[in-house]
């Protein structure tokens, strides 16, 4: 079955894509469309071409499922040129998505006209390729030579509303009568037949209007483009392709970006990047088929996280009320997010009347009876087992029995907190990472006698909160923070066995990580997990176990809020104080740790083996029930570097051979318990 439709209305041939779910270009639709491109261009009563797509968006690029295999023809390039040399004007009509590929078919087109919240964006950079149709090329000259590069590097979307964009289309149709997409192409026809009937429509080759170089600094663009590219060297690489081409013709220059995209498909970078992409949308994929009956949420605490959970509710539209113990610690939470988001609308990140509207969603109260009638509550109240089960006694009082009761606590046990209610099936956790309104990862903890229902509405409801959501099973730490725990506990023993404070962050910043781990723990505070930790009992075979946290601690020294962690804050640039040096040095005297030599190499690799030793263990107890979500957490948890795909995609490029021979050294020296044997080849892909 042909994935295009084509018909004649008046003297135009209307050319409708259908390739659900997002019109990708598939070979079979490359195929497709240059056979009915062919019998259009047969066909003398045709006047002019309105090609469109079918479904909720225009065409999103190429199948990005194509590219582990090697390219198939007819290549999009040739596509693209037949459209520009149509011998009759083509006008693509766009609405949704217009995005890589998607985008390149619309400026080889001769006229765009759009649906006013229709996006526009060349995302390639973020799958690790480039434009490899001549996107940039041609939108450097239908949007300026900087506008262009800046949405070919960045890889981010805009609206075709965005001034800097808006000569990319020739009309906006914004005639709000049409809700459905009939309209939208009603629209599109009558517009196409009033500039027929006026003379206005020729073909004109994008490819052959001139090229505004204008006035473009490219030496800020490249650093701003560095800065913002982290560890994926792709932006910097099309950016000076682009500048070293901007003298050449379109497809001149579109032959070099091509001969990059096929070159960068097969790279690490990209299969790291598409891996990421890929394990988003399988993780992200709608859960159970009961529709999600949550409308009005309760969160229990104003604190930094209470406060950062009500916005993420609010952000996505649910009325929240948001419970304190005292009206002076309600109204400085309530206080704190209006700061913040007027702070947003300030930025231009959202409108005034978003803003309004977001922060009359968010409702204080400091009577429990005011959840009584909420879908679901989130208790964010101070970590201590004590607290959280008499805050869940009176929710179990006070809620109406459909009521969900979720615990935003990153260690607690949460068999524990269910056990203070009478109705532990409705108990869930909703782990959230702070700032909670930024960070994309959300652990979906299931409790002993968690309902599935509660667990696939949780699911549901992350989708809608625009979270990345993992469901993990109970222990300490569950399956994020357990990880990072044990992340954690390999840099401080290499604290312990020499290795310097700047050597350790300086090697992860280099390993890509967003920011170094000591300086993680400044700014999240050296006695929070240090008071986690604290709950349990520490493990006799592990004598450094966070003894060097431990030690600042007492030294008074908890990190950015005390002024003094790892680092001084009271400079300009934190600098690390000899204090810091003596107290770790002394730590390891007094345990006798033989000291090692440390490089970035050594370093990187240790954490890896730890990262990867973990992740095993947290699979093999079945914490996860998905391996994919160990990627999943450290990428959007805590700062992994997406260019590299995850620990554990890293793992299968490492080859299970010397990652178990490593670890098997580390065994030797460290023992069982810290580097437990294990058969990595039943959790890490081989293929
Ligand atoms: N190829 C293949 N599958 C795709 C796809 C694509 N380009 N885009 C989406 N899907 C699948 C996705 O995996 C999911 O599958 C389903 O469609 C619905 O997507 C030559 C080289 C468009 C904003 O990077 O950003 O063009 O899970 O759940 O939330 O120069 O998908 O149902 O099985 O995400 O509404 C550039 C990537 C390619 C766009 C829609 N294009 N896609 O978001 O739905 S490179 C992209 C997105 C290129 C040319 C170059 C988003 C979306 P499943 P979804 P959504």
């Amino acid at each position: 079955m042909s994935l295009v439709n084509t018909r004649m209305v008046g003297q135009i041939a209307v050319l409708e894509i259908n390739s659900p779910p997002v019109n990708a270009l598939s070979v079979q639709l490359r195929s497709d469309m240059l056979k009915a491109l062919t019998t259009i261009a047969e066909n003398t009563d045709v006047a002019a071409l309105l090609l469109h797509c079918a479904g909720s968006t225009f065409i999103c690029g190429a199948d990005i499922r194509e590219f582990d295999a090697e390219p198939l023809s007819p290549h999009l390039p040739e596509v693209i040129a037949r459209l520009e040399n149509f011998p009759v004007p083509v006008v693509a009509l766009l609405h949704g998505h217009v995005l890589g590929g998607g985008l390149e078919v619309a400026a080889a087109c001769h006229y765009r006209i759009a649906d006013p919240q229709t996006n526009i964006g060349l995302p390639e950079v973020s799958l690790g390729v480039v434009p490899g149709a001549g996107g940039a090329q041609r939108m450097m000259r239908l949007v300026g030579v900087e506008n262009a590069v800046q949405l070919a590097t960045s890889g981010r979307a805009v609206k075709v509303t965005q001034p800097e964009y808006n000569a990319f289309c020739d009309a906006l149709l914004s005639d709000t009568s049409f809700s459905h997409l009939e309209g939208l192409l009603a629209l599109g026809l009558h517009w196409v037949e009033l500039a027929l009937q006026k003379g206005e429509l020729v073909p004109r080759a994008t490819a052959n209007m001139a090229l505004d170089q204008g006035e473009v600094d490219w030496e800020a663009l490249t650093a701003k483009v560095a800065r913002s590219a982290k560890s994926n060297p792709v932006p910097n690489k099309l950016l000076a392709q682009l500048q070293r081409d901007l003298c050449l013709s379109v497809q001149e220059s579109e032959s070099h970006t091509r001969h990059l995209f096929l070159e960068l498909r097969q790279s690490l970078v990209a299969k790291a990047l598409r891996h990421a992409f890929f394990l988003e949308k399988k993780l992200q994929a709608p859960r159970g088929k009961q529709p999600l009956r949550i409308d009005q949420v309760g969160v229990i605490g104003a604190g930094t996280m209470g406060g950062a959970i009500a916005i993420c509710f609010a952000d996505a539209g649910f009325k929240v009320v948001l419970l304190e113990q005292s009206e002076q610690a309600l109204s400085a939470g309530l206080e704190r997010i209006k700061v913040q988001y007027q702070g947003s609308c300030d930025k231009g990140r959202i409108t005034q009347q978003q803003c309004d509207v977001r922060i009359s969603l968010i409702n204080g109260s400091c009577d429990y009876s005011d959840v009584a009638d909420v879908d679901l509550v989130i208790e964010a109240a101070f970590e201590s087992m004590e607290v959280k089960q008499s805050i869940f006694a009176k929710l179990d009082e006070v809620c109406k029995k459909s009521s969900i009761l979720a615990t935003n606590t990153s260690y607690l046990d949460i068999n524990l907190i269910a056990q203070a209610t009478a109705r532990p099936e409705s108990v869930v956790g909703m782990h959230f990472f702070s700032p909670a309104n930024i960070m994309k990862l959300l652990e979906i903890v299931n409790a002993d006698q968690t309902a599935p229902a509660v667990v696939e509405a949780m699911q549901q409801l992350a989708k809608k909160l625009r979270k990345q959501a993992v469901t993990v099973g109970v222990c300490f730490g569950f399956a994020a923070n357990r990880m990072y725990s044990r992340y954690g506990r390999e840099i401080q023993q290499m604290l312990l066995e020499g290795a310097s404070v700047e050597q350790i962050d300086n090697a992860m910043l280099d390993f890509g990580m967003a920011m170094g781990p000591l300086a993680v723990l400044d700014l999240s505070g050296i006695d929070i997990g240090h008071n986690a930790r604290a709950q349990y009992p520490q493990p006799e075979y592990d004598p450094g176990y966070f003894k060097v946290s431990t030690a600042l601690v007492n030294a008074g020294r908890l990190g950015r809020k005390t002024g003094l962690g790892f680092y001084n804050y009271s400079t300009a640039k934190p600098t690390v104080d000899q204090e810091v040096v003596v107290l770790i040095k002394k730590v390891g005297d007094e345990l006798g740790i033989t000291q090692q030599h440390f490089n970035t190499e050594s370093i990187q690799q240790r954490t890896f083996l730890a990262m990867i030793s973990e992740a095993a263990q947290v699979i093999e107890e079945g914490i996860v029930s998905e391996k994919e979500a160990i990627d999943l957490i450290w990428l959007h948890g805590y700062g992994f570097p997406r260019a590299k795909g995850g620990p554990m995609f890293m793992a299968e490029q490492y080859g299970i051979a010397s990652l178990q021979a490593k670890m098997e050294k580390m065994r030797e020296l460290q023992g069982e318990k810290i580097w437990p044997s294990l058969e990595l080849a039943q959790y890490i892909n081989q293929d």
